[in-house]
């Protein structure tokens, strides 16, 4: 069942014939993931269809099906329209001439006379009855096509599909859920609504790929948080649909360049730790990018492999600098206790519970890594007093998803990790992440029954989930 929300897509979808479709940027699994699925669905409708993001694809991403559908132009047609009132005046012919960089367009009239009054000048007309963003929690992640095109959003309904807490509503009809582990999931009932309505096959083995990226991809490999019984619901659908989940995890998780290898080890060299208010963080400079010959995208999720593998962290934070000389910084927390958005508003970016990020402008890499620790710091002390934070190593152990002030204790080898000699900390203590623990998957997996349609089996959403991606 489909609530109102859903419904009204489905119809506005139907009636409509040109639809530009817009990803958020950066661009990731789930929102191109959703983009290319929204653009084959509605082609098979008959629907005429744009997808434009204004970032480049992220190598990683580029095995994806139809992935050379998605366009980066501007939209804003350059056509500049001279118009002619044939009120007083019958038209013989028009020709034109290029002299001197200068084009004459020469009208003679059958009868009457033409003056300046009558013609009249224009921009070309843009012309889409419907934009559907996917996986966009603002405007701003247009990436400027927004501003650029402030009055298409006025003039065409704008449908909103997301599964980002900060959304801010912005279309006119909002399907918003954030409870969902990635917008693909969001489509998925809708698609199979239209399937039902227009009695036609829409989710072919390619678009369930694209869906199930999604999911993977928000979900950290069903590793993070917000891997809901749901999530697991739709993802076994769209397998039974002929999504090739294989595919997506060898080319998303089980293949690295030699680059992004090096820059991981930078990255990973250069941890620091702070044991009594329970952060990990690292900082990747330009010359660490130039070293490892690597782009700023080849952090990719190392992130979220920082937060699997930082034992009794509650914060992790990995900050990046930009070629335009800005300081990217993605916050992830362990525990929902913490709130990675509420410290990303402080610097005024946003995000998720347990996934958040920020921009800084204008200030050395070194200087935001002191600003932004500082913040948190603070930030922990708030939450928990000082009381609440005494450096105990014992604690510094197992990840779980528990309260802070509980010690958790566990037998483990502890190693010392090496330091950033920038900034000096103390020496941390770090649990020896557990030997390739469920990253390696050596079973074969029969390929997926094709074309099969499974009845879905439904699941209950009464979990509470926390997103993982910024
Ligand atoms: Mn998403």
């Amino acid at each position: 069942m489909i609530n109102s929300t859903q419904k009204q897509i489905i119809d506005l979808i139907k009636r409509s014939n040109k639809i530009l479709v817009l990803p958020s940027s950066p661009p990731d699994g789930d929102s191109l993931g959703s983009a290319v699925a929204l653009y084959m669905v509605l082609r098979k409708l008959g629907k005429e269809v744009t997808v434009i993001c204004s970032d480049t694809i992220p190598e990683v991403l580029q095995f994806l099906p139809n992935m050379k559908v998605i366009g980066n132009k501007t939209l804003a047609t350059t056509d500049f329209i001279i118009t002619l009132d044939l009120k007083n005046a019958k038209i013989e012919k028009i020709n034109h001439s290029i002299e001197n960089d200068k084009v004459n367009i020469v009208i003679t009239p059958k009868e009457g006379r033409i003056s300046e009054d009558d013609i009249s000048f224009n921009k070309g007309a843009l012309e889409y009855d419907l934009i559907i963003t996917v996986d966009c929690a603002e405007v701003k992640q247009l990436r400027g096509f927004y501003e650029e095109n402030v009055e298409l959003f006025h003039q065409v309904p704008v449908v909103n599909i997301d599964h980002h807490i900060s959304n801010t509503h912005f279309g006119r009809i909002n399907n918003v859920d954030i409870m969902a582990s990635s917008t693909t999931e969001l489509l998925v009932p809708l698609f199979e609504e239209l399937e039902k309505e227009e009695k036609m096959e829409l989710i072919d083995e390619d678009i369930a790929t694209l869906l199930l990226t999604g999911i993977i991809t928000d979900t950290g490999s069903f590793q993070n948080a917000n891997t809901t019984p749901k999530a697991f619901d739709v993802a076994a659908e769209l397998v039974s649909y002929g999504a090739r989940q294989q595919e997506i995890i060898q080319h998303i998780y089980k293949t690295k360049q030699l680059s992004q290898l090096k820059l991981w080890g930078r990255v990973l060299s250069k941890i620091q730790v702070d044991e009594t208010y329970r952060i990990v963080w690292s900082a990747v400079s330009q010359q660490d990018f130039k070293d490892t010959n690597s782009s700023e995208e080849e952090t990719g999720d190392i992130i979220d492999e920082l937060m699997t593998n930082a034992p009794g962290a509650e914060v992790i934070i990995l900050m990046k600098e930009k070629k335009e000389g800005t300081i990217s910084v993605s916050v992830r927390t362990t525990t929902p206790s913490v709130d990675a958005a509420k410290i990303a508003e402080g610097f005024g970016g946003g995000g998720h519970t347990q996934a958040a990020g920020f921009r800084m402008n204008d200030i050395a890499l070194r200087d935001a890594e002191y600003e932004v620790i500082s913040a948190v710091k603070k930030y922990q002390t708030e939450r928990v007093g000082l009381a609440g934070l005494t450096k105990n190593t014992e604690t510094f152990s197992t990840p779980k998803f528990e309260k802070p002030e509980t010690p958790i204790v566990k037998n483990s080898v502890e190693k010392p990790v090496e330091q950033h000699v920038e900034a000096p900390v103390e020496q941390p203590e770090i649990e020896q992440p557990e030997a390739e623990h469920s990253k390696e998957n050596k079973t074969e997996f029969p390929a997926p029954e094709r074309k099969k349609r499974q009845k879905r089996i439904s699941a209950k959403d009464d979990g509470i989930v926390y997103k993982f991606e910024d």
